[in-house]
């Protein structure tokens, strides 16, 4: 019996997932008194520092697990609750933490992109259970702006370099935490967990650790997901977004079977898009809700999930926020949303008053959940114009000429699926949305969708020049040379892909071994 210390801020279903498909039963604490019983003790943080205290402290699970951490009993923390163990964290100076290790959680203070998202790997200081049949070149999922710096060096068990060496786990007696998701780090992170479970394991040393460690570029499996003409949720695919074929919604499979297919074949995460959400009310959309919670079941990388956050109200006056909707999404097995058409009316609203209000879906949900769980997904067009001060948008000077041998455009966004083109520019809106909290980009091309003819590497380079968080590229992928050309030459840090992996035109395991001596990747 497992005891999973929840406290309620985000997607624990996933940790539930990984430690039940190990064969162990699990069960959630209520209150002091089973933190006391428990066994084995797995508290995943999710989301913001100072929430995270003031709920414990609001539970009165503070005590009982300074007790239970004292007693050196079996305990396994992940990320937000590695930095519980510590002094204090910049994320909420008011805030104290539990104090068992001392030091503090810092910002990250690189010139790379923050939150620190994606695979990187780990160096090992010192003999652990949990490195039971590895490597050492494993590589493991982390999503964090904040990292632990410690006054003493006992307790460090791995370090990880981000611009510099920061320590990505510790083990101190039976007390074990990680800056990086062993539930979201496929085969290798459940090999740590099934580790750390099993208290009977020797404690080893892997053979072959890396002198430095690099976060590997990404690629992402991206499933376009709504009803067909019979009613059927499926996977469908569009040209430049007309996901209909002879009158019919093209149908290239069901999602959870294709997640899992792309998680066995090497996708370092999967998305998902209920591309006609903007018109319905997606927690009226079940459906999507179920494929959430059947995949988490076995697909263990992170999942993210667009269409339709925004506030609603249903037709009897009953109001739904964003938030709402994003915490039903993160319940059932979502690690990330994604928001699409609301970003856009949130910016335009800024942008006309001069002012943030708070309110916004992205303010909202980066508040509680954390900024990186909030993706902004872009659909920009292209529109030529003859010079650079032709409009009041952020233009380019393009090596494609526009029909009548424009030089320059710039990148209107849409909303409702590219139905609606809007005043304003895709990276106006990226910085913008940037500022009010999100923490990364998925930012797709209309013009480039489902061509196959290649990311549009300079709507990439200019959205990458105007923002700190990562860039998501999306939209073109035809061949495993247009990954290599997105991700040498510009610096975006995954890029995503749908038409040739659902018609198996190139499968994910061949663009990874294409990759792999050119460029660092998560390995198959
Ligand atoms: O506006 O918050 O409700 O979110 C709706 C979401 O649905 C947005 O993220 C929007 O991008 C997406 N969406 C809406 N309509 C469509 C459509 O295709 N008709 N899909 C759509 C967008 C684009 C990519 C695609 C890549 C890669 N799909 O996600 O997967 O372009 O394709 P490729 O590799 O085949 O070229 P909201």
């Amino acid at each position: 019996m497992i005891t999973l210390l929840d406290y309620g801020a985000g997607n624990v279903r996933s940790v539930i997932n990984a430690i039940e498909s190990l064969g162990e039963t699990v069960v959630t604490v209520h209150s002091a008194a089973d933190i006391d019983k428990a066994e084995r003790l797995v508290f995943p943080g999710v989301g913001n520092y100072g929430a995270m205290m003031q709920i414990l402290r609001q539970k009165q699970l503070i005590e009982p697990l300074l007790r239970y951490l004292h007693d050196d009993r079996p305990f396994f923390g992940i990320c937000v609750a590695l930095q519980a163990l510590f002094n204090s964290s910049e994320e909420a100076p008011g805030e104290s933490g539990l104090g068992i290790i001392p030091g503090r959680v810092k910002r990250f203070t690189t010139e790379l992109a923050v939150p620190h998202i994606g695979w990187n790997g780990i160096k090992v200081q010192q003999p652990s259970r949990i490195f039971n049949d590895f490597s050492g070149k494993e590589k493991l999922y982390f999503v964090h702006s904040y990292h632990v710096e410690t006054d003493s060096n006992d307790a460090v068990l791995t370090t990880t370099d981000y611009g510099y060496e920061f320590v990505s786990s510790i083990q101190k007696g039976n007390i074990i935490a990680t800056q990086f998701h062993p539930e979201k780090s496929g085969p290798a992170g459940l090999k740590i967990l099934e580790n750390f479970l099993d208290t009977t394991r020797q404690t080893v040393i892997p053979q072959t650790c890396p002198q430095t460690t690099r976060l590997a570029s990404r690629i992402i499996a991206c499933l376009d997901v709504r009803s067909n003409d019979q009613g059927d949720l499926v996977v469908t695919k569009g040209d430049q977004y007309d996901v209909r074929e002879d009158g019919n919604v093209r149908n290239l499979g069901l999602p959870v079977q294709l997640a899992r297919e792309y998680y066995t074949q090497g996708a370092d995460e999967i998305t998902f898009l209920n591309i006609t959400a903007f018109r319905d009310f997606p927690l009226k959309d079940m459906p999507m809700l179920e494929v959430l919670q059947k995949t988490s079941k076995n697909v263990f990388v992170p999942l993210t999930i667009g269409g339709g956050i925004r506030d609603f109200t249903d037709r009897n006056g009953k109001h739904y926020s964003a938030l709402e909707v994003a915490s039903e999404y993160f319940r059932s097995g979502a690690d990330k949303i994604s928001i699409g058409s609301d970003a856009v009316l949130i910016v335009e609203e800024v942008l006309k008053t001069g002012k943030a209000t708070g309110m916004s879906s992205i303010e909202q949900i980066a508040r509680v959940y954390g900024n990186q769980a909030v993706v902004i997904s872009v659909d920009p067009r292209r529109v030529y114009v003859n010079a650079p001060d032709a409009v009041s948008h952020t233009v380019i000077e393009t090596e494609f000429p526009g029909p009548n041998g424009e030089k320059y455009c710039w990148y209107q966004c849409t909303i409702k699926g590219g139905r609606e083109g809007r005043d304003l520019d895709a990276v106006t809106l990226t910085r913008v949305c940037e500022q009010l909290g999100a923490g990364e980009i998925l930012l797709n091309c209309i013009d480039k969708d489902g061509t196959n003819s290649g990311f549009d590497l300079e709507l990439i380079n200019a959205v990458k020049e105007a923002v700190t968080i990562p860039v998501i590229a999306s939209s073109g992928a035809g061949s495993a040379e247009h990954f290599l050309e997105v991700f040498t030459q510009t610096k975006a840090e995954a890029a995503l892909a749908a038409g040739i992996f659902h018609r198996n035109e190139v499968p994910i395991g061949e663009v990874k071994q294409f990759l792999q001596d050119k460029i660092e990747i998560r390995p198959v």
